[in-house]
């Protein structure tokens, strides 16, 4: 196995959505024992703090866009350290915070990867604009805006152009799709593994059809962007919108080691872990081992 030097980057923000307490997701992470877990494994960790949110109540709000202005300073700070792990040959792992913060994690990879491939392990198809979202939360929209759809402020993030093609994403545990999302996916020929796929043909087949995929689309590099409720709440229960009838702990140990197996990954996040919501930290604690398993832990 490869030992990374790797950038860890927390985003203690919760404006993407209405639930208090995810901004605490980044501490629920560490105190879960992240760096020891990963440092274990032969890896340098650096953890570089948190990024700085400013107060939203004091910045632009915008009627169908909830926070506007913190998301876009947030996302803005995100997008500029992550590029510059990226430079310094680092391997970025930004810790969340709800969902809204990977428009600054692709934005900050777009600056380096021209042909990137992402991998979003959701409950969620998170590409609703402020036309199409049900909620105006932010964290349901970070994939359309890296295809450069929704506000300018939020797609002019880390330059004006798309950060990824539609052709180079997979979606894996899709279960709560909304009718505007269900459209672009569609129009955009995106793939996507919903619970369907899962329990029809099992996560070890879904895994290797999804990364011969990527493949075939010679990506440059792979993001993983995993949000917590893709698992089922059973296990994670620690999120703001939880959905039944998720991915199961063994299949997202399984679904990681073959992403650690590819020798295709080149940045992970791990959001939506609400400590608030949560008994014991569990949330984070299932985030950890997943980053274990992710990052080179096997089990014999
Ligand atoms: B998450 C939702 F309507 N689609 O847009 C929306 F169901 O980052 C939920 O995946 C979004 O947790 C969930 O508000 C965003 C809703
Ligand atoms: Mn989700
Ligand atoms: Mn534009
Ligand atoms: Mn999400």
């Amino acid at each position: 196995m490869e030992t990374l030097n790797i950038s860890m980057i927390g985003v203690p923000i919760d404006f993407g959505q209405m639930r208090r307490g995810v901004d605490m997701g980044p501490s629920a992470i560490r105190y879960a024992g992240a760096v020891e877990r990963l440092e274990a494994l032969g890896h340098e960790v650096v953890d570089e703090g948190d990024i700085y949110v400013p107060n939203a109540a004091k910045l632009e709000v915008h009627p169908k866009l909830r926070n506007l202005g913190a998301v876009v300073e947030a996302c803005t700070k995100l997008a500029e350290q992550v590029a510059t792990a990226v430079e310094h040959k680092k391997f970025p792992l930004v810790l969340g915070g709800d969902h809204s913060i990977a428009i600054g994690t692709l934005a900050g990879l777009a600056q380096h990867y021209k042909n990137l491939g992402v991998i979003w392990y959701d409950a969620h198809a998170d590409m609703n604009t402020a036309e199409t979202s049900p909620s105006g939360n932010i964290h349901g929209m970070p994939l359309a805006v890296a295809m450069e759809l929704g506000h300018e402020k939020l797609t002019h993030i880390g330059g004006e152009q798309p950060k990824i093609d539609p052709k180079n994403l997979v979606i894996i545990g899709a279960r709560s799709v909304d009718e505007g999302e269900r459209e672009l996916i569609k129009e955009k020929g995106i793939k996507v593994y919903s619970m369907h796929e899962i329990d029809r043909l099992g996560m070890a087949a879904v895994m290797e059809d999804a990364l011969a995929y990527l493949r075939s689309r010679e990506i440059d590099g792979l993001h993983l962007s995993l949000d917590l409720d893709g698992l089922d709440p059973m296990y994670t229960p620690g999120v703001g919108t939880p959905v039944p009838g998720g991915i199961t702990y063994r299949e997202s140990h399984l679904a990681m080691e073959m992403l650690q197996e590819s020798n295709l990954l080149t940045s992970a996040e791990f959001v939506e872990v609400n400590p608030v919501l949560d008994t014991k930290n569990a949330t984070a604690n299932v985030a950890v081992g997943l980053m274990g398993s992710l990052l080179g832990e096997s089990l014999v």
